[in-house]
């Protein structure tokens, strides 16, 4: 193909006032854990026990981006995204959880959101990218329905403050790695590996998103778009074998549809109470939560970075009462000769096209979808041509779906910059922009001008 007829594909592909934009979280980026009043999250505390992150990191300083995150919209300027997502630090604005908001948190995310406005950026803004307050954790965190109700108010202050600067809403990051991966399997914060906790966690998040909907809802004004970001992974079978079908069910139930069905389908997964009675009795489900929860949003975000191939597997724990919410007789296997990222992951863009059909299919009523993250993970190098593919072919069955008939309205590469990876601290890197953490110095890989020069090709991106 010659660049005038790939230019010509890319404008076919991607509508007319189609989104481009880069995202982020605060925990992974900010850094200033200990400045202007905010209090410390579950993963600050997380980051403290010996052993479960790596190299002993924390976000204590992360990119510096609360100092820095002027430089970083002007990257933002020169990648000519539209729009750019991020995440409130919800400890920056209730230090404890409770009690009156810190001003000081609220101002910082003002600049930011005035920054972006100021660059012709438009803010998408996440509620909750997974730092909670480790006072409300003290109380139980997301396994209280109580944390619900607070970050319904949470929500509502943050519109009060931002409400007039940022037009897109989104409530939740990944619900399933806050509740299965954080109270489950304990790879994440708050490191518990619990069945009903884990279970009742999925569910508050979800009330906790249906009460802040309502309550944006009350304050929003007409052009406001509210939503949710999902974590979505297709999951098939590793094999035709029956019980592999019946395995790969139920981790598609632990994944994904635990959370699709009451959001977008108004209902509970049909095979949550058989795979999870035998460990929890549901009882944190009450009259009316599912009215709440299904509420209709004005679009769901969709983060894609695999598809799960899983068999069935020996429960780890053989007393059902014992087990902990990932316990499913079920584990994922490589499928052959994998194609993988740089850190290892099996890289199938195949899965992004069936995962937005899939969706469309299965829910008629389905809103516009922004795909919230889609990224590629390694060591960081400069000349990541590795990204670049990933990148490419995403994109590419993106507008495949597109072509088919899903109302996909935007697509934000993940991430920005390199950033605390979680569980694997530093080391591994999803940034366009690499980062040197001894100099906090940003330089712009190829992915970077790479992803520019395919915006621009689009046409689309502001
Ligand atoms: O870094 C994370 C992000 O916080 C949530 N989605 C997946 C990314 C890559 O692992």
């Amino acid at each position: 193909m010659t660049a005038i007829d790939e230019q010509t594909a890319r404008r076919a592909a991607f509508p007319p006032g189609f989104v481009w934009g880069t995202a982020t979280s605060a925990y992974q980026i900010e850094g200033a854990a200990a400045e202007d009043g905010r209090g410390p999250s579950i993963w600050d505390t997380f980051c403290a026990i010996p052993g479960v992150v790596a190299d002993a990191a924390s976000g204590d300083h992360a990119c510096d981006h609360y100092h820095r995150w002027e430089e970083d919209l002007d990257l933002l300027t020169g990648l000519g995204t539209g729009a750019y997502r991020f995440s409130l630090a919800w400890p920056r604005v209730f230090p404890t959880g409770y009690g009156q908001p810190d001003r000081r948190g609220l101002d910082f995310y003002r600049r930011l959101a005035d920054g972006l406005r100021d660059r012709g950026i438009t803010p998408f803004a996440t509620l909750y990218h997974w730092d909670l307050p480790q006072g409300l954790e003290d109380r139980g965190g997301w396994r209280e329905r109580d944390t619900a109700l607070r970050f319904a108010d949470y929500a509502a202050v943050v519109h009060e403050a931002l409400g007039d600067a940022v037009p897109y809403w989104i409530t939740l990051n990944e619900p399933y790695c806050s509740s299965i991966v954080g109270y489950g399997e304990g790879r994440h914060a708050p490191g518990a590996r619990e069945g009903h906790g884990a279970l009742a966690a999925a569910h508050h998040l979800l009330l906790g998103h249906g009460l802040a909907v309502a309550r944006l809802r009350e304050r929003a004004g007409p052009e406001e778009q509210i939503g949710i970001t999902l974590n979505m992974s297709p999951t098939v079978a590793g094999t035709g074998a029956p019980e592999d079908v019946a395995a790969a069910r139920r981790m598609d139930l632990m994944v994904n549809r635990q959370f699709t069905e009451p959001l977008l389908g108004g209902r509970y997964a049909e095979d949550l109470a058989e795979v999870y009675g035998p460990i929890s009795d549901l009882s944190f489900q009450r009259e009316g939560d599912l009215e709440i929860i299904g509420a209709p949003v004005d679009f769901l975000g969709v983060n894609y970075y695999y598809r799960l191939h899983a068999v069935a597997a020996p429960y780890a724990e053989a007393d059902p009462a014992r087990r902990t919410a990932c316990d499913l007789g079920a584990r994922t296997v490589e499928p052959a000769a994998p194609r993988t990222s740089g850190l290892g992951w099996v890289v199938e863009p195949r899965g992004l096209y069936d995962t937005l059909s899939g969706l469309a299919a299965r829910y008629p009523g389905l809103p516009p979808v922004y795909i919230t993250e889609n990224g590629y993970g390694d060591r960081g190098e400069l000349d990541d041509q590795g990204r670049i593919a990933y990148l490419a072919d995403h994109l590419a069955v993106t507008g495949d779906a597109i072509a088919a008939g899903v109302d996909v309205r935007g697509y934000f590469c993940w991430s920005l910059i390199d950033n605390f990876e979680w569980a694997r601290g530093y080391d591994a890197r999803f940034g366009l922009v690499h980062v040197d953490y001894r100099t906090q110095a940003r330089t712009p890989k190829a992915s970077y001008g790479w992803f520019r020069d395919y915006i621009a090709d689009a046409g689309t991106g502001r």
